[in-house]
């Protein structure tokens, strides 16, 4: 550990570099003044280039800045607040050592020095400042993980917000996300709709065509779907299996109605190939849509219950369409 000696008398500086080698102390620095001692380590610098030391041991009466006032200004800058200052002073006087130890001083060693004293002194304000290091550094390392603890709990909801196959929003985030809009729009009277979409004949697609591309079809359905939403609190889940479902917040029944359709014919001009289908010779979706303004005695369930609703009735009606649910049920 290194320890700086500032002290206006060569021959004092000389003694105790002397006394602290002989007991094992090599990295000494030595100034003749505060305003030297603040020149070496650097105090007029930037943070990251100042000089650290683990010990000062200053002279009390020097010229131009004393050994109080170097403590201070020492102590006042952000490097220096945790390094123990030991006050060398030939005057053992209350009030010279009550202005050092209001300075920042932690502890003081009369002159002339004493071997054994100056000993048992160094070390004990080293143990100190070691502890403290040592401590700073548990307290780094303990932020460091809680930094990384909170940007894997980010990472964590994400994820569990999505669905693995297609990476859009999984049938539990649609839920929370519903609940929360479905609230604001019967608060706040707004509209509101829900598209239910499924893919016609998919147990078909995968008994022709293999379930591995089935769940490429999957993607690109999910990829279509997400692309025809254009507002950012349009929202786009898989729902289940081959199921997807689509909250449009704002939105009347007639605008969803639209964006369904947009839908369906967006996979249409996929031409994902679908030779089992009894509908066309690619694949192809059909659309329920629910939706209006919602009334504060409604039920969040009702409005996904006529969606689905109306995703039957597009499923018997011939598939490859849109239906909408009426006002008071399909
Ligand atoms: P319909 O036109 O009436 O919707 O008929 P369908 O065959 O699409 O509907 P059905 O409910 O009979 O079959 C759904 C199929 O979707 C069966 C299931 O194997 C498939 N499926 C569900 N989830 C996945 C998945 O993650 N990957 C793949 N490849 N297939 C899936
Ligand atoms: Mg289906």
């Amino acid at each position: 550990m290194s320890i700086l000696i500032v002290d206006d008398s060569v021959e004092s500086q000389e003694l105790l570099k002397r006394i602290l080698e002989k007991n094992g102390f090599s990295d000494i620095l030595t100034a003749e003044s505060a305003t030297d001692a603040f020149a070496l380590l650097g105090l007029d610098q930037p943070a990251c280039i100042v000089k650290n030391v683990d010990l000062v041991l200053m002279d009390v009466v020097m010229p131009g800045v004393d050994g109080i006032e170097a403590c201070w200004l020492l102590k006042s800058h952000k490097c220096f607040v945790d390094v123990p200052v030991i006050v060398i002073t030939a005057s053992n006087d209350a009030e010279t050592l009550d202005k050092a130890f209001a300075a920042g001083a932690t502890d003081f060693i009369s002159k002339p020095v004493n071997q054994l004293e100056l000993k048992a002194r160094v070390h004990s304000a080293l143990r100190i400042k070691y502890e403290i290091d040592q401590r700073k550094a548990r307290e780094a390392e303990l932020v460091k993980v809680l930094e990384e603890l909170e940007s894997a709990n980010k990472e964590l909801h994400r994820l569990s917000s999505l669905d693995g196959l297609t990476g859009i929003a999984n049938r539990r985030h649609f839920d929370q996300v519903y609940d929360v809009e479905w609230r604001r729009a019967a608060r706040e009277g707004y509209e509101l709709s829900i598209l239910f979409l499924d893919i016609d004949f998919f147990k078909a697609y995968n008994d022709t065509y293999g379930h591995q591309e089935g769940d490429d079809c999957l993607k690109v359905i999910a990829a279509t779907a997400g692309r025809v939403l254009k507002r950012p609190a349009d929202l786009l889940a898989r729902y289940g299996g081959e199921e997807f479902v689509i909250v449009l917040p704002g939105t009347g029944v007639a605008g969803g109605q639209k964006l369904a359709e947009e839908i369906r014919v967006a996979v249409e001009k996929c031409h994902i190939p679908h030779a089992a289908s009894q509908v066309a010779d690619h694949v192809t979706v059909s659309v329920g849509v629910a939706g209006g303004r919602v009334k504060p005695a409604a039920k969040p369930a009702e409005l996904i219950a006529r969606a689905d609703a109306a995703l039957y009735e597009a499923k018997h009606s011939g598939r490859n369409q849109v239906w909408v649910a009426s006002a008071d049920g399909t």
